[in-house]
């Protein structure tokens, strides 16, 4: 088991929700430790560098679009294998293929609107932490 920080998004969507003190104790029940937070409005300019692996993509300007739409939550979890847990706790990224119980079945309307982001990798967690968190605001636990 390795301790692991992985970068958390709560989406436009679920914030509008207003389910992100559901999402925060899914995480906490599952024993992942939020340890740098922040709620913004993202730029387009900010949210077009976070995905830029995607930037080829069809689906770019929409995902775009919808990352700015309104305020986000961006966070820092730390925990056990956190990377995976995240991924395990967000489900698929298209709803309708998201297992019963995980948040994007939960709370997603749509493979645009799904509720929540989870760094994939650990080098795209350092990547993103360091993205959206300068090292003093990341406030570790252990
Ligand atoms: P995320 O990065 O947001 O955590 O999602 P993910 O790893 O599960 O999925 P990824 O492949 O990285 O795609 C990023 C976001 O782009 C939208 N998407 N749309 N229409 C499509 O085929 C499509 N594929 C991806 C989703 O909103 C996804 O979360
Ligand atoms: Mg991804």
């Amino acid at each position: 088991m390795a301790l692991e920080r992985t970068l958390s998004i709560i989406k436009p969507d679920a914030v509008a929700k207003n389910v992100i003190g559901e999402i925060e104790s899914r995480f906490e029940k599952a024993g992942l430790s939020i340890v740098a937070m922040k709620m913004q409005q993202l730029s387009r300019e900010k949210a077009e560098g976070f995905y830029a692996e995607h930037k080829e993509r069809p689906f770019f300007k929409a995902l775009v679009d919808f990352m700015t739409s309104g305020p986000v939550v961006v966070q820092v979890l730390e925990g056990e294998n956190a990377i995976l847990a995240n991924r395990d706790l967000m489900g698929a990224t298209n709803p309708k293929e998201a297992a019963a119980g995980t948040i994007r079945a939960d709370f997603a309307d749509s493979i645009d609107a799904n509720a929540a982001h989870g760094s994939d990798s650990a080098e795209s967690a350092a990547r993103e932490i360091s993205y959206f968190f300068a090292d003093g605001e990341i406030c570790p636990r252990v």
